[in-house]
């Protein structure tokens, strides 16, 4: 057929490279952008296929988040705005290493195993949303990939440049009845906004302190420039964006090497250091400042605290605790009969800092499940809860809020008129389930999220770093030849193959007063990483670096 000659044509016109093996894992598509292009026409029609079978839009976002400016990749979304469904992983991986002269094949039999007709009338309304970051390769690829849509019939939807949540957002709520009209950047900004300024003016009014925003010369800088820009003048954030490409067209290059460079969230928190320009010392001591990651889907704070300037970071463990604590003053506020039956839960990994786990289950009283690190364990495990707080240490986290919890909360909310302590718990929950990204982790929507609860609290970051102290902790990785042979218990706390490296760190771990430590095979790098935790930052160093010789 014609559609058959449109497939193999495009897949002849842009071959796989020589020798790769493409693997679609949990960040999706990832490698050099140079070896993509055969990988993006393919992820494209795929999308489609995607697209019909559930009969909603999905998503394709262009992006390589954290990894160095020489790499891309591509991730799909799915109707509700969450990641790809595990089971049509295999799918991708299948199509994307096909002979190219095998591709409308592998195509055929996706759709004969899933029931999708490709010929079919379909659904004048049905699109996929395409976004790209920053990254000078995204536009051509994003376009390969609209290309890919088309060969076999689709429609792509380009939304341009945007952070990876804003993609997820589209794709949510454009599949929703009650919110299609906000299914676009403008209408991102909308709902952000109005969440915004309602959480804000249920506060007693204060000054908006410094805040300083490393944008990781990522997609962030340009999406928050606009986002702060459409808020009202009364509750912007006085924020200051920073490591933000100039768009000189003579410094295009060197801009984008800068990206993720010894800046970022991923540069904070894993390595504890300032990144370059954020703050700016002496002179903003103690100033608030944030990171993002290149595609935004991560938020760490920190600060420079004493005399030596040392990283007083507020990690995704210390969101988390935000997030739970001030959830947990708005129930407290409500009625009984609101609340009944209602769980509560922060969802880690074995990451999370342990001093964090204490606060929420002691202080908090709230369950403090573990998973296997990957955002898609943390989210399956969240749904579980009325209200589930989930966060990565590295800062990739939200707050999912069950449907019937919310509808109980607006069903409610009228009657509650003569209860102004109820009806404004009642309000700020509300506003907080439109400001938190629903789908993923929103760096852009968290920051608004922590400022909107420091403000309505009359927090300082003082009183929030007082929540707990972290137990010092260091994380290093190192190169082996075959990581996979290292297997771990589910919430990979410890090793179970080989069995004597886990007694090695066993009995490194007893020799540290607070030891805590753990090896696992990172599943997005070729690396397995080490996290160590003790009673001094000395002996959490000296504790990782034991475990990692253990590891070689
Ligand atoms: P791996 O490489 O499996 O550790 C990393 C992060 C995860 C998650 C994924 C991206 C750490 C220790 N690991 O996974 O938290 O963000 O990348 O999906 O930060
Ligand atoms: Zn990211």
């Amino acid at each position: 057929s014609s559609m058959k000659e449109a497939v193999t044509k495009l897949a002849a016109a842009h071959p796989r490279a020589q020798g790769a093996v493409y693997r679609y894992g949990t960040a999706g598509f990832r490698e050099a952008a140079e070896v993509l292009d055969a990988v993006f026409v393919r992820v494209g029609m795929l999308s489609w296929v995607r697209a019909l079978s559930t009969r909603a839009n999905v998503g394709l976002m262009v992006t390589a988040s954290h990894n160095p400016h020489r790499d891309n990749g591509v991730k799909l979304v799915d109707p509700d705005g969450g990641m790809l469904s595990q089971s049509w992983e295999s799918f991708a991986t299948d199509l994307c290493n096909a002979q190219e002269d095998k591709v409308a094949d592998v195509l055929e039999r996706i759709c004969n195993e899933i029931g999708v007709d490709l010929a079919a009338k379909t659904p004048s309304d049905i699109h996929v949303f395409v976004g790209w970051d920053t990254r000078t390769h995204s536009p051509r690829l994003a376009d390969l990939a609209a290309q890919g849509i088309e060969s076999v019939g689709g429609a792509a939807e380009r939304i341009g440049v945007v952070t990876t949540p804003i993609l997820h957002h589209c794709v949510r709520s454009s599949n929703m009845p009650e919110e299609a009209e906000l299914a676009s950047v403008e209408g991102y900004r909308t709902k952000l906004g109005r969440a915004f300024a309602t959480l804000v003016r249920t506060a007693k009014p204060s000054p908006a302190p410094q805040l300083v925003v490393d944008a990781a010369f990522g997609v962030g800088g340009p999406c928050f420039e606009a986002l702060l820009a459409s808020l009202d003048n009364e509750v912007r954030p006085k924020a200051e964006i920073r490591n933000v490409p100039t768009g000189e067209a003579a410094k295009a290059q060197e801009e984008a090497d800068k990206l993720n460079n010894g800046v970022g969230a991923e540069h904070v928190q894993k390595k504890l250091l300032f990144p370059e320009q954020v703050p700016n010392l002496p002179d903003e001591r103690g100033v608030r400042c944030c990171s993002f990651d290149g595609d935004a889907d991560r938020i760490v704070y920190y600060r420079a605290m004493g005399e030596s300037d040392s990283l007083n970071l507020f990690d995704g463990d210390k969101i988390a605790c935000l997030y739970t604590y001030f959830i947990q003053m708005q129930m407290a506020a409500l009625p009984d009969a609101l609340t009944s039956g209602v769980k509560v839960g922060c969802i880690q990994t074995a990451y999370a800092n342990g001093a964090s786990t204490e606060y929420i289950t002691k202080k908090l009283k709230v369950d403090a499940p573990r998973t296997k690190t990957g955002v898609k364990h943390l989210h399956h495990k969240a749904v579980e809860y009325d209200v589930g707080v989930y966060f990565e240490a590295n800062g990739h986290g939200t707050v999912l809020f069950g449907r019937e919890f919310i509808s109980r909360l607006r069903e409610a909310a009228p009657g509650l008129e003569d209860d102004a302590t109820a009806s404004a718990a009642v309000e700020t929950l509300l506003a907080l389930e439109q400001l938190i990204n629903q789908a993923t982790g929103d760096a852009m929507a968290d920051l608004l999220a922590v400022e909107a609860i420091l403000r309505a609290d009359s927090m300082s970051l003082d009183d929030w770093d007082g929540f707990y102290t972290d137990l010092p902790s260091r994380q290093l990785k190192c190169q082996v030849a075959d990581r996979t042979a290292i297997k771990t218990s589910d919430d990979e706390s410890r090793v179970l193959e080989p069995a004597s490296l886990q007694d090695a760190i066993d009995s490194l771990v007893a020799q540290y007063k607070s030891g805590r430590a753990f090896a696992r095979p990172s599943g997005t790098e070729d690396a397995v990483r080490v996290y160590a935790e003790a009673d001094t930052s000395a002996a959490a160093d000296e504790l990782a670096t034991k475990v990692l010789q253990a590891v070689f």
